[in-house]
């Protein structure tokens, strides 16, 4: 296949006519319950750039929701994929295992935070990563009680509905929902009710406060932690505090759960957002950009935890699907060989100083934050006034869809645009998407768009 020319090209209004009658099919066929947040229907993608059956080039800030780390049509990840599919597609790990499992198990024992021993089993998706990594926890220590926190992430199964704490849209209507989850206050440092200065020592005596007086401490199982918040907004706890969670952990018999599913494999310029913070997790959950967009996701740990669990207790049909095994190994070996981790701080660079100056121009960014590739801005009404302006992320938002930029948004309040581009992006084209992102704040503000 010839490659993508990395040029934004807008050859007709966005959603295009052959787009918008497949959007017309999806509504005849596909549950209302599944929307789509730019319905432009996409034909390749590589790269920077995403190309869509009216021949639209449009460039992505999103990479399918953190996943197309190493672009949408790696050549490694392709190459890998194909040899794996005329090889075979599918045995079932656990009836007659394959070579490729172990692979990744053992590429993710090294790259994984710590040098202990460890010990992975793979799955099809984050959430069910998730799952089973609370199967572990709860196996080990012989308690039931999870902790995770406000704003957290962590998916849509009924479990992972249950530790995910928005309402709408991921649990409305769907309860009810598991037990023995306890939510405690996050470090959020921008919408911190206490002390902004002393954010991390605050919160974390409040989650030590509360998880002593309406669960014990005897009975918690395991803490679950975004170590950069995704879905929530991209929120950054302050140095110090992820570090503490840990050594409560500790302490307590508990286990130290980091779901690394949006922060992993590069994005926040370390294989592991607990890397910057030099924090070892006892169990790490991983999926999205491990396998350059084929399904796959992770529990790994340390071995004695992991081999808690008696034979059989783990697994699933798909777990580890060879094909999803080898776009792992192409999608890590060119993680490495391209040296995205050091890229992904680069494009952060870039995107920081960028926001910076649109920040000031446009008085409305309440916050800018993130690590390496993952940055986000929080929206406000502005001029001292820090309430979340939701209808404004939006209409920002979709005037980028317009102009052929595919952002995202995110948040508890809707406030927040987060940008999370492929690591295989030209600086051009950063340049090019920060430049819309600009016009697009400006353009709405000015009252042309709203
Ligand atoms: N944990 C930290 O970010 C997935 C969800 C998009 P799955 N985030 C994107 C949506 O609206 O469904 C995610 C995450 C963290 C777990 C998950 C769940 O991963 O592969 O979507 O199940």
């Amino acid at each position: 296949m010839t490659p993508i020319t990395q040029r934004r090209e807008l050859r007709t209004e966005l959603p295009g006519p052959r787009s918008r009658a497949l959007q017309a099919r999806k509504e005849a066929a596909v549950s209302a319950g599944v929307s789509t947040g730019l319905p432009v229907y996409i034909d390749r993608a590589g790269g920077g750039i995403l190309v869509d059956v009216d021949g639209n080039h449009l460039i992505d800030f999103g990479s399918g929701i953190a996943v197309t780390t190493v672009g949408a049509s790696a050549p490694r990840v392709v190459e890998a994929v194909q040899g794996q599919v005329e090889r075979f597609t599918h045995t079932c790990f656990m009836v007659t295992p394959y070579e490729e499992y172990l692979e990744v198990c053992e590429k993710l024992a090294a790259l994984t935070p710590g040098s202990h021993e460890k010990r992975s089993a793979l799955f099809n998706s984050g959430a069910e990563a998730v799952e089973n990594a609370v199967k572990i926890a709860r196996a080990y220590t012989g308690r039931s009680t999870i902790v995770a926190f406000d704003h957290a992430y962590h998916g849509r199964t009924n479990l992972t509905m249950a530790l995910t704490a928005k309402n709408l849209p991921y649990k409305q209507g769907f309860g009810p929902f598991a037990g023995e989850v306890h939510r405690a206050p996050m470090a959020y440092p921008f919408r911190w009710p206490g002390d902004r200065e002393h954010v991390a020592e605050e919160a974390f005596a409040a989650f030590a406060a509360q998880v002593h007086t309406q669960v014990g401490e005897q009975n918690v199982a395991a803490v679950i932690v975004e170590p950069i918040q995704g879905e929530g907004g991209f929120i950054v706890p302050p140095a110090g505090w992820l570090e503490r969670i840990a050594r409560w952990c500790q302490e307590h018999g508990a286990l130290f759960i980091a779901d690394e599913i949006q922060t992993g494999f590069c994005r926040t310029g370390d294989w592991f957002a607990c890397d910057a913070e030099g924090v070892v997790p006892d169990l790490i959950t991983t999926a999205k950009g491990i396998a350059g967009g084929m399904p796959l996701a992770a529990v790994t740990g340390r071995a004695e935890v992991m081999d808690a669990v008696h034979p059989g207790g783990l697994g699933g049909t798909y777990g580890g699907n060879p094909v999803a095994c080898a776009a792992a190994l192409g999608a890590i070996a060119t993680m490495e060989e391209e040296d995205l981790c050091g890229r992904a701080r680069q494009i952060g660079d870039v995107l920081r100083s960028r926001l910076e100056q649109l920040a000031d121009k446009v008085g409305v960014i309440g916050e800018i934050r993130g690590r390496g590739a993952m940055v986000a801005v929080e929206v406000v009404v502005g001029s001292g006034d820090r309430s979340p302006d939701a209808a404004l992320t939006a209409a920002v938002s979709a005037h980028c869809h317009r102009e052929g930029l595919v952002t995202l948004t995110a948040g508890t309040f809707g406030n927040v645009l987060r940008f999370l581009p492929p690591l295989t992006i030209s600086d051009e084209l950063l340049h090019e998407g920060l430049d819309i992102l600009e016009d697009a704040f400006l353009t709405v503000l000015d009252g042309g768009d709203r």
